[in-house]
């Protein structure tokens, strides 16, 4: 996150965090938002291996505020039973279309998550439910502060973004046709925050009516911070019916 301040996981306590192993050990490899004790809501480009992606290399973890520090106090483990990718994500036009994923997760006693003071769900927005232009919402990652930075925040962080139209989103001085109805664009007035490298995958919240929204899911931008280059999200509310359908849950919101 750039142009943020530092966050808690107790402040946005649906924060997850997931690690692949690889030759060189356990690796961040993107955020998450815990949607149901046992499921976890992440971008598909998280996966570039998709389908074929080895499940017990994946790892999340929940209530977790440095990347590279364990609180066995705050934060929970969980193993990935089941990844499924969107049918139809795509990434031929280079804008990752419907960039969206769910992560089964198990605790090693084969429950799920544990709620507690860091660790809780996040509703999900009903289809097709929008929010006007210029609404305040937060990103949270533990992406990097800045884009020409090589390394990653060792903490979580949070920014105030405005949501912005899908017209001047999708104008030619932005992005133009990579846009499409399946994303939405959130940027500060004056460019000085902005979701960034290794924020993917993560949320990004709206408050209505005194409940938190996951209304967006990081997935892309070009840069971080750059004028008329806002983030562009994954619009979650498209997917309400597919996530039902994919979890079995009798409702999100
Ligand atoms: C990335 O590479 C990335 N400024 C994520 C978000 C944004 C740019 C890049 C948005 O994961």
């Amino acid at each position: 996150v750039v142009g943020g301040a530092l966050s808690a996981v107790e402040r946005h306590p649906w924060m997850a965090a997931v690690f692949s192993r690889s030759a060189r050990g356990r690796a961040f490899t993107c955020g998450g938002s815990l949607i149901s004790p046992c499921w976890v809501l992440t971008a598909a480009h998280c996966f570039p291996d998709g389908t074929k992606t080895s499940l017990h290399k994946l790892s999340v973890f929940v209530g977790k505020n440095a990347i590279n520090e364990t609180d066995a106090q705050r934060e929970q483990e969980l193993r990935v039973s089941q990844l499924f990718i969107h049918e139809h994500f795509d990434n031929t036009d280079g804008n990752y279309n419907n960039d969206i994923a769910l992560l089964k997760i198990r605790s090693p006693d084969g429950r799920c998550a544990k709620e507690s003071s860091s660790v809780k769900m996040v509703c999900i927005p009903e289809v097709h439910q929008s929010l006007s232009v210029g609404t305040s919402c937060e990103v949270t990652g533990y992406g990097r502060e800045q884009e020409g930075l090589w390394y990653y925040s060792q903490y979580l962080r949070e920014a105030k973004l405005k949501l912005l139209s899908q017209d001047v989103c999708s104008s030619k001085e932005y992005y133009g046709s990579m846009i499409t109805d399946n994303m939405l664009c959130a940027g500060s007035p004056d460019w000085s925050a902005d979701a960034c490298k290794g924020d993917s995958g993560g949320p990004l919240v709206c408050r209505v009516r005194d409940r938190v929204f996951l209304f967006g899911v990081v997935s892309w931008g070009e840069g971080c911070s750059r004028q008329s280059r806002p983030g562009v999200y994954t619009k979650v509310s498209n997917y309400y019916n597919w996530i039902l359908e994919k979890t079995g849950l009798p409702s999100l919101s």
